[in-house]
């Protein structure tokens, strides 16, 4: 199954796709709902298209959803279950051994993965939440697909529905755009905005589910379409200054759709849990974790492009060395690598130690790792327990001894079927994505 190809024109097609997408808003043939005329401007601007004409306004409505039921468990689901966590709106127990609490969020802690196997276990899964859980009862849910790219009117499938499609099994990470933001601070004094994660906004699980193209093709799908937006059922989400920004959003080009996208319905052999998105959620392998919509409630598919504040305000490179306007809405994830150790770990001093990690990357499969015990002086090969699968991740190790007590600084640096490397800084952008530099883990040995 060779798709290389067809992953190469995927991001391609994204920043080409941007720049006819802007054309198109600007001729009044897109539209930029919930998105402040100004703001849509300065993309424009940024991506040298503004000048001719007056942008037209946008003035398109939804339809009504036939999804207000759990629309109305969404805004009110969490609120008993809430206290149970330390995270307030996260349904499952948040453990101080296997999580880091982040706002409305909950990292992973790489320690609590040495052992676990491949698969991160459904119970030690990071969390992102915009707002909160909402706790939708399965046999209630239905999705909505509706929009001018299809032929006829839409349609509406229940999870028993969705069941009886032909079904697809795959492991893939679902990682956030900004995963190991916290080290463009820490390792390279800049400052950016959002939630300080280190390297733990990551999980791989099994999904299973059916594929976006198939539930498209059986709503209708018409050649017109050329963008599809799922939505999520939980609450609105109000940006700190008070700005509500509708339900969570990101337009998918439809190449994209069609190609390798599921709507899961299972995480690891058990039906999807809340946080993750239960009963039902989008899984766009390799992307950055915001493409993979949670608790989906409607699915439009457009024959006019479509933004939202996160393919516009966020979910772009902007910063010094970007155009003012930012880069093109991200897609794929870079790559990065873990030590299942914590920060500043006590080890033996003059004792054999296997070190374990785990690497990943959203453009290819880790081909290989290599490790540094003095701080990148010199590197070790590790040995690799998995084979490489694009969207996934691979175990590795290395065997260890600190000859005497003292600060040691372990570096690991994955290397993907692309050819590509994690470099030793990564280039500021203001929101912290997409951090792939190698990072510097201290230990103890002791
Ligand atoms: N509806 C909805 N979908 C969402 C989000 C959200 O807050 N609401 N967060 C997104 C982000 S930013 C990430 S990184 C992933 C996190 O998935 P997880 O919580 O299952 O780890 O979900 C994405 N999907
Ligand atoms: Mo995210």
């Amino acid at each position: 199954m060779s798709r290389t190809d067809s992953r190469t024109s995927t991001r391609d097609d994204e920043s080409v796709y941007d720049r006819r997408r802007l054309r198109q808003w600007f001729a009044g043939e897109a539209r930029a709902d919930g998105i402040e005329r100004r703001d849509m401007l300065r993309l424009l601007a940024a991506a040298g298209l503004a000048g001719a004409a007056t942008a037209a306004t946008t003035g398109f409505a939804a339809p009504a959803l036939a999804t207000s039921k759990a629309a109305t468990e969404a805004a009110t689901g969490t609120t008993d279950r809430a206290s149970a966590a330390a995270v307030p709106g996260i349904v499952k127990p948040l453990p101080d051994a296997w999580f880091t609490s982040r706002g409305t969020n909950a990292e992973t802690r790489f320690e609590a993965l040495a052992g676990t196997g491949h698969h991160t276990p459904t119970d030690r899964f990071f969390v992102r939440n915009h707002t909160a859980t909402p706790v939708l009862d399965a046999n209630a849910w239905s999705v909505t697909v509706w929009g001018d790219g299809l032929v006829g009117g839409g349609a509406e499938f229940t999870l028993d529905d969705l069941k009886r499609l032909p079904a697809t099994t795959r492991s893939a990470f679902v990682e956030c755009a900004g995963n190991g933001r916290s080290f463009f601070t820490t390792q390279q004094g800049q400052t950016v905005s959002g939630t300080a994660w280190t390297l733990g906004a990551i999980g791989v699980a099994r999904w299973r589910g059916v594929r976006l193209g198939e539930v498209l093709r059986r709503a209708g799908l018409s050649k017109s379409a050329v963008d599809v937006l799922p939505r999520g059922l939980d609450a609105d989400y109000v940006t700190a200054d008070g700005t509500n920004l509708g339900r969570v959003r990101r337009p998918l080009p439809v190449s994209k759709a069609l190609d390798d996208v599921l709507l899961a319905y299972e995480m690891n052999g058990e039906p999807l849990p809340p946080d993750h998105g239960g009963p039902v959620r989008v899984l766009v392998p390799s992307w950055i974790g915001i493409a993979s919509i949670k608790w989906v409630g409607d699915i439009e598919v457009s024959a006019q492009p479509l933004y939202s504040p996160w393919n516009t305000d966020f979910y772009r490179l902007f910063g010094d060395a970007y155009p003012a306007g930012g880069s093109a809405p991200l897609t794929r994830q870079t790559l990065k690598s873990a030590f299942e150790l914590p920060w500043n770990a006590s080890l033996e001093a003059a004792a054999d130690h296997r070190l374990t990690g785990r690497s990943w990357s959203g453009a290819g499969a880790v081909a290989r790792v290599d490790v540094s015990s003095d701080g990148g002086a010199s590197w070790r090969r590790a040995r690799l327990y998995d084979a490489p699968r694009r969207a996934d991740w691979v175990r590795w190790s290395v065997d260890w001894r600190p000859t005497t007590p003292g600060t040691y600084i372990l570096l690991a640096r994955a290397t993907d079927t692309t050819g590509r490397t994690q470099p030793e800084t990564t280039v500021h952008n203001t929101q912290g994505y997409l951090f792939d530099a190698v990072v510097r883990h201290p230990v103890q040995a002791v």
